[in-house]
């Protein structure tokens, strides 16, 4: 067993602190490192120790593994955590940590290299007996066989990039006329993107859930699965919400899935926490799509409904240890549900907006989890991407945890900056999310419904608007007296749509 006693975090935003917060409660130093945009960020100001890194463009900083490695080896961490994104699935990576006598939190370069080819991946899930996408199982090599492997399959097909994934380099396919023209395209596309052109084809699944399992496993053979998240509602292939347990499981369907998942797991002989994704028809027919091997950004549903930290588990395989956990004990208790909130205007196609924030308020109370990193007087960066906080409730309920979602996006108030709260707060009173009846679909179906017609929304901006009163007062240089505020409060209350609630 190697101790971990100092773990650097090659991460920035909400997941950084979010890993931070677990090595804290397990007595492990944590360290920072942080690029010139983040020279104020909260992740800097949290950890024991920050270093800085580089210029602000990701491949300057977060993406520099030999810098990282550096600092690592210089301030005596024993791990590297790489969160999400950046170096988390990077095959290359984890070699290099080892090479460096570093233990990096996630799987071995194989593994990763192996699912990050999603060729590869297929293959080793279709040898493990797992049930893929019917299609072709190794990469197309020319025009003719391309075209003899969509008439075999049968229209409608997906052209999938080998060493894409979360939908980079895809193409539906709905017609013979369509097929080279797309193929050539989807070829060219991957090349520019990933250097590598690999093609192969897949039956294309209509109207398909994105279900995706949570698995963790140790480096003794021992593997359980964590459940399911639903996370249909996406809008051009970005989770906006995700929920657990998924409304459209049945028991024996988790439990078999479950089952597919651990074993999915230990035929590539995983480590750590990993995600098995599943697209799920309507007639419960489930086909593996790819295999995530780090964590993920969503992981905090499952656990709410398991009370399980996912990030200290991490730490426990890396260290060596058992998990110690064993499937019969595991349960979902409740419901639980996250948003994403993003810097962006969903008003005007999503546009990520940078800015300062001036005012926040978030949600509080029972059954509450914000994880976030943004303060008042923050700059938010035009580099990284714009989510810039994650809002998780539990509740007993599928039911309790929708209303209470709806009053915690309510108390959620930002202002400096757009953002998707409103936004989100239009999925939460959509029939068809109220009653479970979605998939991947969703955001495009719905896609009247969601604008923003001043109806569904609240008009009472209590919070918000106290706080840009404030703002302008001490612009003025007064001393703000609420009493000033109160007959202007009381006139938009009276606004309030209240029957929302
Ligand atoms: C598919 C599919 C239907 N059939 N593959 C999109 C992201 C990438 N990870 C895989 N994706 C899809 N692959 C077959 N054979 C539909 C999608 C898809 C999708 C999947 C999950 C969540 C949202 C989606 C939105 C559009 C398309």
């Amino acid at each position: 067993m190697k101790p971990i006693r100092k773990i650097l975090i090659a991460n920035r935003g909400e997941i950084a602190i979010r890993i931070m917060r677990t090595c804290r409660e397990m007595g492990i130093e944590t360290v920072a490192v942080y690029s010139e945009a983040d020279r104020t960020s909260l992740h800097v100001r949290y950890a024991h120790e920050a270093y800085y890194i580089g210029k602000s463009p990701s491949p300057e900083s977060y993406l520099n593994m030999d810098k990282i490695i550096g600092v690592a080896l210089q301030c005596g961490a024993d791990a590297i955590h790489p969160g999400y994104g950046f170096l988390s699935e990077n095959a290359l990576f984890s070699q290099k940590c080892s090479e460096a006598g570093i233990v990096f939190i996630g799987p071995s370069p194989e593994v990763i290299r192996t699912m990050g080819d999603k060729i590869c991946a297929r293959e080793a899930m279709m040898k493990a007996g797992i049930p893929v996408v019917p299609g072709t199982m190794t990469a197309i090599q020319d025009e003719e066989e391309a075209m003899r492997m969509i008439h075999q399959i049968g229209f409608p097909v997906m052209l999938k990039a080998s060493a894409g994934g979360g939908g980079k380099g895809m193409r539906l396919v709905h017609r013979e006329e369509d097929a080279l023209p797309s193929l050539r395209s989807a070829r060219s596309e991957a090349k520019a993107a990933f250097g590598d052109d690999s093609i192969y084809i897949e039956k294309y699944i209509t109207s398909p859930h994105h279900i995706e399992f949570q698995i963790l496993m140790d480096n003794h053979g021992q593997a359980v699965h964590l459940f399911e998240r639903e996370c249909s509602i996406q809008r051009r292939h970005q989770k906006m919400v995700e929920e657990t347990p998924s409304p459209l499981m049945t028991p024996a369907l988790r439990e078999e899935m479950g089952r597919v998942a651990v074993n999915a797991a230990k035929a590539v002989n995983y480590s750590g926490a990993g995600t098995i994704e599943f697209l799920v028809d309507n007639q419960l027919n489930y086909y593996f799509l790819e295999m995530n091997t780090r964590l993920q950004v969503e992981h905090p549903i499952t656990e709410g409904v398991t009370g399980i930290d996912l990030v200290k588990m991490q730490i426990l395989v890396a260290r060596g240890e058992h998990l110690p956990l064993v499937q019969e004990n595991l349960y979902q208790r409740g419901h639980a549900i996250e948003c994403r909130i993003n810097a962006e205007d969903p008003d005007n196609n999503f546009m990520p907006g940078a800015g300062k924030i001036s005012r926040i308020a978030e949600p509080m109370g029972l059954g509450i989890r914000t994880d976030s990193y943004v303060y008042e007087g923050y700059e938010i960066p035009i580099y990284y991407d714009s989510m810039i906080s994650k809002l998780i409730v539990w509740g007993n309920t599928r039911e309790e945890a929708i209303k209470r979602m709806k009053r915690a996006l309510y108390e959620y108030k930002i202002t400096g900056v757009k953002t998707s709260i409103k936004y989100l707060e239009r999925i939460m009173v959509c029939p068809d999310f109220v009653e479970g009846n979605y998939d991947t679909h969703f955001i495009e179906k719905n896609r009247e419904r969601l604008v923003d017609t001043g109806e569904c929304t609240h008009c009472c901006e209590d919070m918000v608007v106290i706080a840009a009163y404030i703002d302008y007062r001490e612009k003025l240089g007064r001393v703000f007296d609420l009493r000033e505020f109160l007959p202007l409060q009381n006139r938009w209350k009276k606004t309030t749509h209240i029957h929302h609630f």
